[in-house]
């Protein structure tokens, strides 16, 4: 039975036969790699019409027992973290498990004498430093549930989550630097707080020693916090079905979703597919880059890494400052084995040019791997040509906060890679192709939607505080079946190549948003009357947001309104979701019962005008000309 790594191509079909043949006895073995404090009585109880999936029912374990507690015998000196801060001038941090341990413990102390019990719900909203590390992590120690706000989002977004979640308490500090540069981290809480009233507590984390505002009876600062504690707590007994996190996510709905995520078959995933689609090693100094704040942070900048007692590389700053060759002169600096980084950012480090790779010899690297949409194949050949060497194996990990986990992927070396294919499903994970009618796609070489028709540990359990949300979202447009949103191509080899969203979620950068959500937050601005938005092929985002705007009136100086727009979509959103192209209309395509047609819409922001298809049905056929016309 597998165990423990998969190491070669006959190990792989091996497993992936052993996971269809028994599942029970498969994720048994997989889920026997970690530490529990109690045995589970049944490993799967499942229904995906109405959705209920128990995995590892009846067993206790903490994940932080299987991040730190677990290694301090053979590896309590060894680097959990690695530390790269923002301004290159500054000192890397190495902090070991034994600290980390400590620290982990003394701030989950914090968080008990500020009142935090297990099951409540405490927002971070930090910087990329380890202090967010030492904060998520104390929160699992304590049973409490963590909802990590990207620091990149808006005091309404996070307002918005607070109030979802019922926070009681939100973890901050006074500012991040990202960059040339800074933004106020305190102030905005302060301002998100003006519209929520379950947080009692804010603990502020001293980073850039700004002294920002504190409110009397509210606000504490984390360091004088830590005078009052000791470095020992227990680790909370969690049921394995009691929930780890809440990760907030976006849908083709305008209100962003709290994906829920439970202890034990979370914990078992992601260690899972940390190890076989990485082939970790136990010295290797791995660097994922993305924020704590998405999925991908959790769960293998920070969970995966550790529950395999290897050393995490964390940065604070970006791929392009002071310049462009700043990933690579990382990689260097501290000889970075593994590195896992998204397209985009491939993309815009090919873009500023070979020159500022080639001062780096890069001999460290080991594997690549690529998240968050679709690689090109061009952006896929320069990464495993000028980064790789041709030596590292890349792989294309495709996955969801939904999902946990990576879903399809090479194992590096072991399983094939090809250029803009994800590859194979790993063992456990059973994806299908599915036809408009939700009937199975037979065979290779075939395109449909990807749906999952058996469930796996680490899937989404519900979304917090509206179970049916979750189940009409994922279970009901294909009965029977876990539905993606994406949809995808297998060919000749049954190798996936995911082709996008088949869905009203648009992807920019990695990051998930919904058309209904921008609209909305551009129907907030007092001049607009209504609005459609959709994604188009961006060059270095993959995609970018084209904004349709009817106002009152057509505004004389498009060019203040346009400024106005992107301040208030970076007031409701985040910076990060301001559209790329905003073109004011008349009115928009629609047809007699009102329905947009977007479509059409997506045809002319694709500059793909040739053909429109059929207009005829519409209310008012002509506005297609007019928006044709002034295509930006
Ligand atoms: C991990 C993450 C999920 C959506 C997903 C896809 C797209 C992610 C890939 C990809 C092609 C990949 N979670 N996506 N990885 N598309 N190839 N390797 O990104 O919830 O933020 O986004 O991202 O559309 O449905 S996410």
């Amino acid at each position: 039975m597998y165990t423990h790594r998969i190491q070669s191509a006959e190990d792989y079909h091996s497993a992936v036969q052993q996971s269809r043949e028994n599942p029970e006895a498969f994720w048994a073995a997989v889920a026997s790699n970690l530490q529990w404090q109690k045995p589970w009585e049944k490993v799967l109880n499942w229904s995906f019409d109405p959705y209920a999936v128990h995995w590892f029912e009846g067993g206790k374990l903490n994940i932080t027992e299987n991040c730190l507690d677990r290694h301090l015998a053979e590896r309590g000196n060894h680097t959990a973290l690695l530390f790269e801060p923002n301004d290159p001038k500054d000192r890397a941090r190495r902090i070991s498990y034994n600290e980390l341990f400590m620290e982990v413990c003394r701030f989950a102390n914090v968080l008990k004498r500020n009142g935090v019990r297990k099951g409540d719900r405490v927002c971070l909203y930090m910087p990329m430093i380890p202090a967010l590390a030492v904060a998520t992590l104390a929160c699992a120690r304590i049973g409490a549930i963590h909802s990590v706000v990207f620091a990149g989002f808006s005091a309404q977004s996070m307002a918005d989550r607070i109030n979802d979640a019922g926070c009681n308490v939100v973890v901050t500090a006074d500012g991040m630097s990202r960059g040339a540069k800074q933004l106020p981290l305190k102030r905005t809480v302060d301002e998100a707080l003006e519209h929520c009233d379950t947080v009692s507590r804010v603990i502020v984390y001293n980073h850039l020693n700004w002294q920002p505002e504190m409110l009397d009876g509210r606000d504490v600062w984390w360091h004088n916090e830590l005078e009052h504690v000791d470095s020992h707590c227990p680790a909370e007994p969690m049921d394995s079905e009691d929930p780890l996190f809440i990760l907030y996510t976006s849908g083709s709905t305008g209100k962003p979703k709290g994906v829920v995520h439970t202890t034990g078959g979370y914990a078992t995933y992601v260690d899972y597919s940390f190890r076989n689609v990485f082939q970790v090693e136990p010295n290797d100094v791995y660097w994922c880059t993305a924020d704590i704040g998405w999925i991908t942070g959790h769960s293998y900048l920070l969970y995966g890494p550790l529950m395999s007692g290897i050393t995490s590389l964390m940065f604070e700053g970006i791929p392009t400052w002071p310049d462009a060759g700043r990933f690579w002169s990382v990689i260097d600096k501290h000889g970075v084995t593994v590195f896992y980084t998204a397209p985009t950012a491939i993309r815009s480090l090919m873009a500023a040019g070979i020159d500022h790779v080639l001062p780096y010899n890069l001999h460290s690297l080991r594997v690549l791997g690529s998240v968050g949409e679709p690689i090109n194949e061009e952006a896929w050949h320069w990464y495993h040509v000028h980064v790789g060497k041709e030596r590292c194996p890349v792989v294309d990990t495709w996955w969801q906060t939904e999902t946990g986990g990576i879903m399809i992927s090479a194992l590096a070396g072991v399983t094939p890679s090809k250029p803009a294919h994800a590859g194979l499903p790993l063992p456990g994970i059973q994806t299908v192709l599915l036809n408009q009618e939700g009937k199975e796609i037979e065979g290779n070489d075939q395109e449909g939607y990807l749906a999952v028709k058996f469930p796996w540990p680490s899937m989404i359990r519900t979304t917090w505080g509206d179970h049916e949300r979750c189940y009409q979202t994922y279970f009901t447009a294909y009965k029977g079946y876990y539905f993606t949103g994406d949809g995808a191509r297998r060919d000749e080899q049954g190798m996936y190549r995911i082709i996008g969203r088949v869905d009203d979620v648009i992807n920019v950068s990695g990051h998930r948003f919904g058309t209904a959500e921008i609209e909305n937050a551009i129907n907030l601005n007092r001049s607009v009357v209504e609005s459609a938005v959709v994604g188009y092929p961006h060059d270095i985002k993959g995609q970018g947001i084209y904004a349709f705007v009817i106002c009152e009136q057509l505004p004389e100086r498009p060019e203040y309104l346009r400024e106005e727009i992107y301040e208030t979509v970076s007031t409701a959103i985040g910076r990060i979701a301001k559209p790329d192209k905003i073109q004011f209309v008349s009115g928009l395509p629609k047809t007699r019962s009102g329905k947009i047609m977007r479509r059409i819409l997506r045809k002319v922001a694709e500059g793909d005008l040739s053909n429109l298809g059929d207009t005829t049905t519409l209310l008012d056929p002509l506005i297609v000309d007019e928006i044709v016309a002034g295509k930006v």
